[in-house]
């Protein structure tokens, strides 16, 4: 069943230090934070912003790519285990998944737990989520489903649990939580553990592995991730007005050993000038835009980091290979 309306918030208003960043994506944060991204150095913007719908489709690409293990690795992972990881959940658990990105693997858990009671997709994109939301209600009658339209890096409020249900489990899968700082990713659990008080996160966090495999994962043969990069500015030509020449600029994409992760970058092939906003921006040759940091992970870094948050870590599940794990993490109570 999917349930009544569609619950939209923007912020509550509290003062988190990058409160307004995340405001409707859509309005104006996108023109003021590239303008900015132009202006800073060094230069960087979110990697929020790759997520229009060419860009969607274009991550969706990146997850079938050979070279792309995390999602295939985390499907693998989450099939392999998935009786284990619904008795962690007991019977009409309620399921928070923040980004609503992929509903093939809320299916795996859905069709291993029993009698799940309602499951709150949480998202910024209002759109997409309420289709997604309708198609998942189809197939789970006698699921509540109940998209929340917000932006889960924001305090938000979630509505009161049903009368009779069990914990609360908050999904937060594909290793997104690499895409934050250390201190926005401790920032973003410590309100996940107020949302998820009693209960628990299921979260899927990225390994650190031999550069080699990590390099080839952000720089595929085919240039999909590249595609990806590049459309941020083709993004900011649409939407924007800008008159960025995506030719001259190259996708770049490393491993960052000491910072323990991958880098996207733009560099400019040249020197150029942009126009945005109103205002023209230099670059020089081999200058960069920073667009992109995935941060990766050991089993016993993410635990103590969510230890840090006031998580209990709990059971662990890893591939064979030890590409990619996923954790079950005790909410405060
Ligand atoms: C969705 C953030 C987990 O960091 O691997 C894929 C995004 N960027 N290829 C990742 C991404 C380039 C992805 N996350």
């Amino acid at each position: 069943m999917l349930s009544g309306d569609l619950l939209v918030q923007m912020d509550a208003g509290l003062d988190t230090p990058a409160n307004d960043q995340a405001r409707p994506v859509q309005a104006g944060g996108f023109e003021r934070d590239m303008a900015r991204a132009l202006a800073v150095r060094p230069r960087a913007i979110s990697p929020k912003y790759f997520y229009d719908a060419q860009g969607s489709r274009l991550f969706d690409q990146i997850c079938e790519l050979p070279e792309y293990y995390p999602t295939r690795t985390e499907l693998g992972i989450l099939r392999d285990n998935a009786q284990q990881v619904a008795r962690q959940m007991g019977p009409r658990a309620e399921i928070v998944e923040f980004g609503a990105g992929s509903l093939l693997k809320v299916r795996l858990l859905l069709d291993a737990m029993d009698r799940p009671s309602r499951y709150l997709p949480i998202d910024i994109s209002g759109d997409h989520l309420t289709a997604s939301a309708e198609d998942l209600s189809r197939d789970y009658p006698g699921l509540q489903v109940k998209p929340v339209v917000a932006d889960y890096t924001q305090r938000m409020l979630l509505p009161a649990a049903l009368p009779g249900s069990g914990q609360r489990v908050g999904f937060f899968p594909g290793s997104t939580i690499g895409n934050f700082t250390p201190d926005e990713a401790l920032q973003f659990l410590r309100g996940a553990g107020q949302l998820l008080r009693g209960g628990a996160l299921l979260l899927g966090a990225d390994l650190i592995k031999e550069p080699a495999l990590l390099h080839a994962a952000y720089n595929d043969s085919q240039g999909v991730t590249a595609r990806f990069n590049l459309n941020l500015l083709a993004r900011a030509n649409r939407e924007l007005g800008a008159d960025f020449d995506l030719s001259q600029f190259a996708h770049s994409a490393f491993y960052n050993a000491p910072l323990q992760r991958i880098e996207m970058h733009l560099v400019s092939r040249c020197r150029q000038s942009i126009a945005l906003a109103g205002e023209s921006f230099e670059l020089a040759q081999g200058d960069s835009i920073h667009t992109e940091n995935s941060h990766k992970f050991t089993v016993d870094s993410l635990r103590a980091l969510a230890a840090r948050a006031g998580f209990k870590p709990g059971p662990v599940w890893t591939d064979p290979q030890g590409l990619f794990s996923v954790h079950w993490l005790h909410a405060p109570t």
